[in-house]
């Protein structure tokens, strides 16, 4: 068992010359720990007794290695503003193989602490079982302990409190927690992923069902992270949400979730889904933890924007959440994240990012991200939301993508970043195209911008070409598919600069919308 206090750190700033006192550093930007030391997930807030602490995952996914590699919890906590800290960090909180005998190590997923009704502090912990049968092995234990910061012991040491096989069977993966001990008095606990989500009443001793679960099937785009919670009579569920699509007020690529919430007037519901309250963030998963601090509540979730941060490499945030209190009931108003990466504002010739960006294969299918083209980022291993690409069972011969930009603008060279899972040449699945192209358009027309060398068609690769300048507001790549004679190969793209002759500071994301008829 690791303790609380045992490697607990102080982010502290500045040295005060002389006196060697610590000043408490004023963190400006999320997310909270951000210098590569230590990557942060799944914040489950708690408030006792003036400290507001946040409980977290832990993830060493290696660059390029897309795995939830998780083997413990981290704790955050603060007694001062949040936005601007200090927090103590203690990173090694506890592992699953520390509380839980019937659990492996390496997967600490998302879990969550309460004071239960008889004032002990409980976590709900999903891990995975060492030895069963059940399809998926994922389960969700529960640890118990005097204190939010531990000791902790198993609370039900003969096992989880639910599987796939336990207390009754179910075919899910059993993860993602979120429990309410609503008026001291009854206990709720909510969980699922995949679009699946599951609520129970607990008995008083917060471990035991008391009746069957419900499955909630009204919250609009379900997909995890269930977060419960009441405030001033009404019940809120928030939870990560995918419902994909070009006009989809969530998410563009499904890969990619929103946060999103419904209301109830009774915590197992019938839930009436209210809207979207944050956009998707810079990791492909976003997940919610809400509380109520010193009078302000507040949405601590994860992103990818500490440094070296990525889709597995995650970092916990917290931003202020505020309510509209003028309807019934009160809703949650977007919130606007703080923070972020730091963002380079040095002019570059790679206007790219300014260009509205569409393609033949338009609504590009919801798996892909079409403006991946344009975010100025190449990741190694790349899930799909970090392409755009074609792959469809049966792929045409030819495709393109298409930059528009507001304004003309004078452009001599470009160079695009083919992604594939087939070797050059395959006439499946997807590889770097046959053959490729620039085509401007003037006068009506698409003309050949006039290169001054071959086009290369290397993948996992830059393909540069230099040409004659042209000014134009339209540009477009046409691809020949890699193909046998018989069927073709799809064509996918990480990034696609295009370089002008006068610099310009790339905007943060790129214009959303289908390109107008100025190209037509
Ligand atoms: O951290 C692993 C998984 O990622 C969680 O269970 C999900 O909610 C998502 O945040």
């Amino acid at each position: 068992m690791r303790g609380f206090l045992r490697g607990t750190l102080v982010i502290y700033g500045a040295l005060v010359a002389g006196g060697c006192a610590r000043l408490p550093q004023t963190p400006a930007r999320n997310p909270i720990l951000r210098d590569s030391t230590d990557y942060t997930s799944d914040p489950a807030p708690l408030v006792v007794d003036g400290t507001l602490y946040l409980l977290t995952g832990r993830d060493v996914a290696r660059v390029g290695q897309n795995d939830f590699v998780m083997p413990e919890w981290q704790m955050l906590a603060t007694r001062a503003d949040p936005m601007r800290g200090p927090w103590s960090h203690t990173p090694h909180f506890v592992r699953p193989e520390d509380v839980f005998r019937w659990a492996m190590p390496g997967r600490a997923y998302a879990a969550q602490i309460v004071r239960g009704v008889d004032g002990r502090f409980y976590m709900y912990a999903p891990v995975v079982q060492a030895t069963t049968s059940d399809r998926d092995r994922f389960a969700i234990g529960v640890a118990v302990s005097a204190s939010p910061t531990g000791p902790w012991t198993d609370a039900h040491p003969s096992g989880p409190i639910v599987s796939q096989s336990y207390p009754v069977a179910n075919t899910i993966q059993n993860i993602d927690p979120t429990v309410l001990v609503d008026d001291d008095r009854r206990v709720f606990l909510y969980w699922g992923t995949f679009g699946k989500l599951k609520g129970v009443e607990l008995e008083r001793d917060m471990l035991t069902f008391k009746g069957a679960p419900v499955d909630v099937t009204s919250l609009d785009g379900f997909f995890e992270a269930p977060w419960l919670f009441n405030r001033n009579g009404t019940y809120y569920l928030a939870y990560a949400a995918n419902k994909a699509g070009p006009d989809s007020e969530c998410t563009e690529a499904v890969y990619y979730a929103c946060l999103a919430y419904g209301t109830a007037s009774s915590p197992l519901g019938p839930w009436t889904y209210r809207g979207v309250f944050l956009d998707p963030v810079s990791s492909t998963t976003s997940h919610p933890g809400i509380a109520e601090f010193n009078g302000a509540w507040y949405l601590a979730y994860h992103t990818a924007d500490a440094i070296g941060g990525g889709h597995f490499r995650r970092s916990v945030a917290i931003d202020r959440l505020e309510w509209d209190d003028a309807a019934t009931p009160a809703r949650i108003k977007k919130v606007i994240p703080t923070g972020g990466p730091v963002f380079d504002a040095t002019p570059i010739s790679n206007i790219a990012s300014h260009a509205r960006v569409t393609a033949s294969n338009a609504p590009v299918p919801v798996q892909y991200w079409l403006r991946a083209l344009n975010d100025g980022k190449v990741r190694p291993s790349p899930l799909p939301p970090d392409m755009w690409a074609t792959w469809t069972p049966k792929n045409p011969p030819q495709q393109w993508v298409m930059y528009q930009w507001a304004e003309p603008v004078t452009i001599h060279a470009s160079r695009i970043y083919f992604w594939g899972d087939q070797p050059p040449g395959a006439a499946i699945g997807v590889t770097a195209p046959r053959a490729w192209r620039l085509e401007y358009f003037e006068g009506g027309a698409w003309r050949s911008v006039s290169a001054t060398a071959q086009y290369t068609t290397n993948l996992h690769a830059f393909n540069r070409v230099e040409f004659a300048p042209v000014k134009t507001r339209c540009l477009r790549a046409v691809f020949d598919a890699s193909t046998d004679g018989k069927t073709y190969a799809a064509v996918a793209a990480q990034e696609w600069e295009v370089h002008a002759t006068v610099k310009r500071v790339p905007a943060r994301l790129s214009p959303k919308g289908a390109a107008n008829a100025a190209c037509r």
